[in-house]
């Protein structure tokens, strides 16, 4: 069996997590139309075609950066390169722009066979296009990549052929059971996920940035998985807003989120999430240890 680690990196909002959820078949990352929605460094397995394939999605490495939590994201996505077999540079298709450029920056002093992803390739719009964007990538750039591949993850364009290319440059292991889990991180982890994305795709645009949440109780039983979280606010001022009136923000959030977790974990599931203002989140060690 080939077996191994794929790194998927890129600057912010360039469509990493679809990806890495269209290539394991499962809403494991949250992904949404704001930029630096990945915080932590994600694994997902999937077992297909005599190969076992560890994906890594990766926060969206951002070098604007001045405040501590950025520095930690970025150091967090370039790790991940490190440990990788493979990695996916994954780009806008019709864009190399100069954050595009520093992350090929920090990919250059890496070994690892390299793949440039050019995604979203749906949104051309005139087919004929897509040549003539291959042929404008700088030479001195494509031939740091070993293979250059346009996809698109929202319409699943692709990815199948990029899985059998990945395959091609993985080492080949003994290894012949397969493990029952899709990911090393644990079931608390998604469900504070599944919160989280339902927070940024719901609230608007600074609130989501400055919440952080938690899970108290995770009560696995037969039938129902009894689970409580909290939300942890940096403004007080947030409350209100994010409890919404008669608190159907809340409830529209905990919909979302355990619809999500009942899936992944094809169960039933009791779901009570708590909201509180705790304006020290972000600096709090513990919590910054946490993005590891
Ligand atoms: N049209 C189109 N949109 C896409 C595609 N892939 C991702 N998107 C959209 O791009 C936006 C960003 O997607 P994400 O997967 O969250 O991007 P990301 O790179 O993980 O972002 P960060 O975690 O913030 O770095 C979302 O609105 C996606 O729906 C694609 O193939 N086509
Ligand atoms: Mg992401």
């Amino acid at each position: 069996m080939h077996s191994g680690n794929i790194s998927i990196i890129g600057k912010p909002n360039v469509g990493k997590s679809t990806l890495f959820n269209c290539l394991i078949g499962k809403h494991l990352a949250a992904s949404t139309h704001k930029p630096q929605t990945t915080r932590h460094k994600i694994d997902g397995i999937l077992y297909e075609n005599k190969t076992k394939y560890i994906f890594l999605d990766t926060p969206g490495i951002n070098f604007n950066i001045r405040k501590n939590f950025n520095r930690i994201l970025n150091k967090n996505a370039l790790s991940a390169m490190f440990e990788s077999d493979v990695i996916l540079h994954i780009i806008n298709y019709n864009e190399l722009d100069d954050e595009d450029n520093k992350v090929i920056e920090n990919i250059r002093s890496v070994d690892s066979p390299k793949i440039l992803v050019l995604n979203k390739i749906d949104l051309d719009k005139n087919k004929n296009n897509l040549p003539k964007i291959l042929s404008n990538i700088p030479k001195e750039i494509s031939s740091l990549y070993d293979e250059i591949i346009p996809i698109s993850s929202k319409n699943s364009k692709n990815i199948e052929i990029l899985k059998k290319i990945i395959k091609n440059y993985l080492p080949q292991i003994k290894e012949k059971t397969q493990e029952k889990f899709f990911s090393n991180k644990p079931s608390e982890f998604f469900v504070a996920e599944y919160i989280r994305e339902a927070c940024i795709k719901f609230l608007s645009s600074e609130i989501p940035y400055s919440l952080h949440v938690e899970v108290n109780k995770f009560d696995d039983e037969d039938s129902l998985t009894s689970i409580a979280a909290t939300i942890y606010l940096k403004k007080n001022s947030h409350l209100k807003i994010v409890v919404g009136k008669n608190g159907a923000m809340l409830v529209k959030i905990s919909k979302y989120a355990r619809i999500n977790i009942e899936k992944l974990l094809d169960k039933k599931v009791y779901l009570k999430i708590f909201v509180k203002y705790d304006p020290r989140w972000k600096d709090s060690e513990n919590f910054l240890n946490s993005y590891n």
